[in-house]
């Protein structure tokens, strides 16, 4: 472990002042929009000298950054810039993040920090299927399994058929993968007659999507490997902001020495106690080429106490402030959802989300498949029988009324990176109804 993981919480306190003050006065002095904001909440870097200062700052959210497009959030000049990545989001322009030599440094030490507490070693072979480009998930994985000194097999998303073959025969240990493209990678091993469970993989470092339990399951079970979930954003560095460590199973420890988390309440913005729930803020302590002061992730979890580490952890993501639907009233996440159908073991972790408005009123739709290994062997009786256990379990349990439509495997489309679990057609609905009146 890196010395810092096993310091004292005096240590790791008095780090993080000393950086945050830095961070704070360096986002003020080089970044016109901070100063800008600061200045507007009366606040000088000068009166941010603890920790507990930093509540007496403005939150910035995407929005900021896109005001800022392309690069107006840089806080060095472009010479020292030598990464540059986007996130592209679901609206709007894209978010970009720049890096210098130093930033990648940190990322690249983090991650493999990050791969070494998931059990990753020097020794091991890594597969990487996050996608290489503007995504953060290849590079970031890349250069972190560089300097853990593992040998890095920079395979990308997409080409299936290929995954399994490279998996097949350069036999490695380790993949980072988005959860979702980890179960299409398992399931072409099956197309392809060859058992995933006796694959070579020993341990899985999966994220930049929401899993749940029941995903985590699956995959466990599919590809008889430990799976180990990893978070991170492109706007506050990219994989390897917290991960689930082997011995500390269940959370993710929040690397707390570069990046400094509040929760905060959706609503307010008003700071809530640790334990509780709420939307993860994040400030960067040592970032140089894009600091980020109270960044608004949107992203739902709670702070837990530190146990292994000297760092606390945070909660498995229970999903985006920005996912939740409200369908007729009701607040629902894709989340909620997708923890009610994993509880029919017949049902396969592959789900889709349809909102529709063909009225006045939201109706919302959960189509979801089968098992592999059921394909075919069930009627439209039976199919109609666990739609309507389904549709009861999530009226009791997600408080929601919906249509469950269950379909055979291989029905609904995958994903090569990022699963898309929503799709929301109430603008096509109200441009249809418009169009018959
Ligand atoms: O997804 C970075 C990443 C790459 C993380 C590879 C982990 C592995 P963005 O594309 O900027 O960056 O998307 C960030 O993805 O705010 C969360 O909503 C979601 N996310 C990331 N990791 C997790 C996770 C990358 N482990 C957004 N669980 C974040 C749930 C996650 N959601």
């Amino acid at each position: 472990m890196d010395a810092i993981e096993t310091a004292s919480i005096d240590e790791l306190r008095a780090l993080q002042t000393s950086r945050l003050r830095d961070v704070v006065r360096r986002a003020y002095e080089q970044v016109p929009h901070y100063k800008a904001k600061f200045d507007a909440a009366g606040v000088h870097p000068d009166d941010i000298r603890h920790l507990d200062d930093l509540r007496r700052l403005p939150l910035i959210a995407k929005e900021d950054l896109r005001q800022n497009y392309p690069f107006g959030m840089f806080a060095v000049p472009m010479d020292q810039i030598v990464r540059i990545h986007a996130s592209s989001g679901t609206t709007g322009k894209p978010t970009v993040c720049g890096y210098t030599k130093g930033d990648i440094e940190t990322w690249s030490h983090l991650m493999a920090r990050s791969i070494r507490g998931a059990g990753g070693r020097a020794s091991d072979k890594i597969h990487i299927a996050y996608g290489y480009g503007l995504f953060t998930g290849g590079l970031g994985a890349h250069y972190g399994g560089e300097c853990l000194g593992a040998a890095v097999i920079p395979v990308s998303g997409g080409f299936t058929e290929r995954q399994v073959q490279i998996i097949t025969d350069f036999t490695p240990d380790i993949i980072m993968v988005t959860p979702s493209y980890m179960l299409a990678i398992a399931e072409e091993f099956g197309r392809q007659g060859l058992d995933a469970r006796g694959c070579s993989l020993r341990l899985g470092i999966f994220g930049a999507e929401p899993w749940g339990t029941g995903m985590r399951d699956e995959i466990e079970q599919r590809l008889g490997l430990e799976a180990l979930d990893i978070y991170g954003l492109s706007e506050v560095m990219g994989p390897g902001v917290a991960q689930e460590c082997s011995d500390s199973k269940g959370a993710l420890t929040f690397w707390e020495d570069h990046f400094f988390p509040e929760i905060v309440d959706p609503a307010t913005g008003l700071p809530v106690a640790d334990g509780e729930q709420g939307e993860l803020v994040i400030t960067t302590l040592t970032k140089q080429g894009m600091p980020v002061i109270r960044y608004r992730t949107r992203d739902l979890t709670r702070l837990l106490p530190p146990t292994t580490r000297a760092m606390r952890r945070i909660d498995r993501l229970s999903g985006r402030s920005d996912d939740m639907l409200i369908i007729r009233g009701v607040n629902v996440f894709p989340s909620n959802i997708e923890a009610v159908l994993a509880r029919d073991d017949r049902l396969a972790p592959h789900y889709l989300l349809e909102v529709r408005r063909p009225g006045s009123l939201d109706e919302l739709d959960v189509l979801v498949e089968t098992r592999t290994a059921l394909a075919g062997q069930l009627t439209g009786a039976e199919l109609a029988e666990i739609g309507a256990r389904m549709e009861h379990a999530i009226k009791v349990f997600a408080g929601v009324t919906t249509k469950v439509r269950v379909v055979e495997p291989g029905t609904l489309e995958r994903s090569q990176g990022k699963a898309k679990r929503v799709l929301d057609l109430r603008a096509a609905s109200a441009i249809s109804a418009s169009a018959r009146r």
